[in-house]
């Protein structure tokens, strides 16, 4: 069954490779022909994930499916959240670190949760699923795997961060798989 992942981050691309295996030829946007940037202008994890989906379906017409994640921080009241890839000012991994553990320095509470939400687009149907993983925030930074919040990020009953588990570990508890674990129950069907 062909299938467009409608994402440009490479790490994300290869996580769910690793998890979808062989039963889908899974193109990326690149392949169906998307070169351009895809619209993320609603203020919701939600929003984004179906705009990007829906965006592919109409100017491209392939069946596909986006995902759009957060990271929503307790003490700041869900934020980063929609906004997690720009919250240091740039698409850049460490300045948003350090944008969170500016704020988070005098914060006794420092649960947060990942979330996931994957819009598929079915011969023009719409589907979602959703998938979230809790943990802790360190103080400082641990690991080199992964992307984004990882180093910081100790999800709960385990003592590593997401930066210090391989792909495979990783894949295994995080809020994207747990998102994508329903998206291959609901397509099993159709392979
Ligand atoms: P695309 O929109 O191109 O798919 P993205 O990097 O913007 O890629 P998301 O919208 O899904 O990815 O996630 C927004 C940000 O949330 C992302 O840039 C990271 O900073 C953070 N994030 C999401 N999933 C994460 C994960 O598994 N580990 C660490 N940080 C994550």
């Amino acid at each position: 069954m062909q299938l467009c992942f409608a994402t440009n981050n490479a790490h994300k691309l290869a996580e769910i490779k690793a998890l979808l295996g062989e039963t889908f030829a899974l193109k990326t946007l690149k392949e169906i022909g998307c070169e351009e940037e895809l619209p993320e202008t609603t203020d919701t994890i939600e929003g984004n994930s179906r705009q990007k989906a829906e965006y592919v379906w109409e100017h491209f017409g392939v069946d596909c499916f986006a995902d759009d994640s957060g990271l929503e921080i307790t003490a700041l009241n869900g934020a980063p959240g929609v906004h997690s890839a720009y919250y240091g000012g740039s698409r850049d991994f460490q300045g948003n670190i350090a944008r969170v553990l500016e704020e988070l320095k005098s914060a006794s509470d420092r649960s947060a949760r990942f979330k996931t939400v994957i819009t598929l687009v079915l011969q023009g149907k719409v589907y979602q699923f959703e998938g979230v993983i809790t943990g802790q925030l360190l103080k400082e930074q641990r690991g080199s795997q992964g992307f984004g919040y990882d180093p910081i990020f100790v999800p709960d009953g385990h003592e590593r961060t997401f930066a210090e588990m391989s792909i495979e570990e990783k894949g295994k508890i995080s809020h994207r798989s747990r998102a994508f674990a329903q998206l291959v129950d609901f397509l099993k069907p159709y392979s």
